[in-house]
C-alpha cells in the first residue's frame, strides 16, 4: 500500500500533466492562428505525449490499488505577445515538472519506497530529454529564425514530429 504522501502526489501529477497537455494544446492553436503549422504539429504531439504521461500515473496508481480523486484541470492563462513568447515559458514549465517530479521521487525515498522509486526513474530521464528539447527549441528559434525564410526551415522541421504511443 503507498504512503498516503506519495499518493497524494502521484495524484496531483496526474492533474499537473494533464495541465502540461492543455498548456502545449493552447500553444499548438496559438501556432495554429500564427500560420505555422509546423510549429502547431509539435506542441500537438507533445500534448498527446503529455495526456500519455497523466495516464502513466493513473495506472500506476490503480495497479497499487489507490483511490483516486481528479481535481479541475486550469485553463491555461498565457497569453502571447510575439512567436518567440511560448518557447520560454514551456522551459520554465518543464523546469516546473521536473521539480514536481523530483519531490515525488523524494518522498518516495524518505519513506523507503523502492517501488514507487523504479516507476519514477522513467520520468526522471524523460525530463532531461523534455527540458533538452525545450532548450534546443529555444536555441534554434534565437539562431535561425530571425528572418522569414530561417523561420520557414524551422517550422518545417517541426511538422516532421510524429507521435508514437
Ligand atoms: Fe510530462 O513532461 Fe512535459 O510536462
Amino acid at each position: 500500500m503507498l504512503d498516503t504522501k506519495v499518493k497524494n502526489l502521484l495524484v496531483e501529477q496526474i492533474n499537473k500533466e494533464f495541465y502540461s497537455a492543455y498548456l502545449y494544446l493552447d500553444i499548438a492553436d496559438y501556432y495554429s492562428d500564427q500560420g505555422l503549422m509546423g510549429f502547431e504539429n509539435y506542441f500537438t504531439v507533445q500534448a498527446q505525449e503529455e495526456r500519455d504521461h497523466a495516464m502513466l500515473f493513473r495506472q500506476y496508481l490503480l495497479n497499487n490499488s489507490a483511490k483516486i480523486t481528479l481535481t479541475a484541470v486550469d485553463a491555461p492563462a498565457a497569453s502571447y505577445e510575439s512567436i518567440r513568447d511560448p518557447l520560454p515559458a514551456v522551459l520554465k514549465h518543464e523546469q516546473y515538472i521536473t521539480s514536481s517530479i523530483n519531490e515525488i521521487y523524494k518522498t518516495a525515498f524518505e519513506c523507503g519506497d523502492y517501488r514507487t522509486l523504479e516507476f519514477l526513474n522513467w520520468f526522471i530521464k524523460e525530463q532531461g530529454e523534455e527540458e533538452k528539447n525545450a532548450e534546443d527549441n529555444l536555441n534554434n528559434y534565437d539562431l535561425f529564425a530571425g528572418d522569414p525564410k530561417g523561420l520557414y526551415l524551422l517550422d518545417q522541421e517541426l511538422k516532421s514530429r510524429v507521435y508514437q504511443a
